[in-house]
């Protein structure tokens, strides 16, 4: 998904005829890329009109005019698949980390970081962009039962690969090769202070990133990655991406669906179509909780979770109802002048 193919060498071609060259973005600031080149890294600015479709993100392939002083991005490439999360802050939109990745690794910390919710976030996401979710569980040195962790998981989330890792000691990084082949793109996200630059420093096999001190206080990080940045390393592309406090969601009842397709599967044994799995009878879903072939805490996450877009929606449908009144007093006020 990430690599430049032959699909993407037809897509190019009008560009190429204009004299362009592909390029992809390595960090994309608000007027100011960073861009890959076979020529080598270059920085260009968005030409005019660029964002109209949308914003650049790192990882988007793009047409790069570099006649110019200082090289101008010209036109973006259609995206493969996506990594998101509602943006922080107040606002209500979604925010794209990192575009055309291959694989998303999501970083857990074994110190005090692991946390089963944040996880299905995680997993959520990934299915929204049509990105491969890989668990990485870092800082194994810390951590006696580095293996159960890995199990434990792996039981949780049925499907998706576990693996846990030290940089510190060099615990399980042979693992990861698997992601990391010459060509494939790979986000690194996770928590503020899971050790995702520091894994990007050991891959690149020098400080390409900053890493920052984890405050001992509650073992949370400052957000020390502030915008994702990628790095070629070994002819693979990682994407290191700013820590996330907290993952909202952002998606639809089918991203969940996907993410939790074995409760959705159980679901479709229910006796009733609508079976909120609380009791009702002929229910499969607490069938599989009592046969053990599914936890409680999987199962909570899922509700909990779709409850939590439940709410999502209402804020979005609120913040659109909220413009169009802006709008529409802004139409009125118009009318009203140019009639005076
Ligand atoms: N013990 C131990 N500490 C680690 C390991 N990997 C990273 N750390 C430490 O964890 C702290 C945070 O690491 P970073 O790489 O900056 O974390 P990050 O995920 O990039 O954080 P943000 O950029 O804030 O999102 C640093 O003090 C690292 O030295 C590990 O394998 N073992
Ligand atoms: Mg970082
Ligand atoms: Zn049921």
């Amino acid at each position: 998904m990430g690599a430049w193919d032959e699909a993407r060498e037809e897509e190019f071609a009008p560009f190429a005829a204009a004299g362009l060259e592909p390029g992809r973005v390595l960090e994309a600031g608000r007027d100011l890329f960073r861009v890959w080149t076979a020529a080598g890294a270059l920085t260009a600015h968005p030409a005019g009109g660029l964002r109209a479709a949308g914003p650049v993100v790192a990882g988007d392939w793009v047409a790069v005019d570099t006649a110019e002083t200082t090289a101008v991005v010209r036109g973006v490439l259609g995206r493969r698949s996506f990594f998101s999360r509602q943006a922080a802050g107040r606002e209500v939109r979604e925010q794209v980390l990192a575009a055309n990745v291959d694989f998303a690794l999501i970083l857990l910390g074994l110190d005090r970081d692991y946390n089963q919710r944040r996880l299905d976030r995680y997993l959520v996401q990934a299915r929204r962009g049509g990105v491969r979710p890989v668990v990485v569980l870092t800082k194994a040195d810390l951590c006696r039962d580095p293996v159960g962790f890995v199990a434990r998981t792996e039981y949780e989330l049925k499907g998706v690969t576990v693996h846990a890792i030290s940089v510190r000691s060099g615990y399980g990084l042979a693992d990861l090769g698997a992601w990391l082949r010459p060509g494939s793109s790979c986000l690194l996200t996770g928590s503020s202070g899971v050790g995702k630059s520091t894994l990007v420093n050991h891959l690149a096999g020098e400080e390409v990133a900053s890493t920052g001190a984890v405050r001992q206080s509650d073992g949370r990080g400052r957000a020390t990655t502030t915008s994702t940045r990628g790095f070629l390393t070994g002819g693979a592309w990682v994407f290191d991406s700013p820590g996330l406090r907290e993952v909202q969601l952002w998606g639809s009842d089918g991203d969940i669906a996907g993410a939790f397709a074995d409760i959705t599967e159980l679901a479709r044994g229910c006796r009733y179509g609508d079976c909120g799995h609380q009791g009702e009878p002929g229910c499969a879903v607490r069938e599989a909780l009592e046969r053990g072939e599914l936890s409680a805490e999987r199962l909570s996450n899922y509700r909990k979770l779709r409850q939590e877009l439940g709410a999502t929606r209402e804020s979005v449908q609120r913040a659109r109802k909220k413009r169009s009144r802006e709008i529409a007093l802004l139409v009125r006020n118009y009318r009203k002048v140019s009639r005076e």
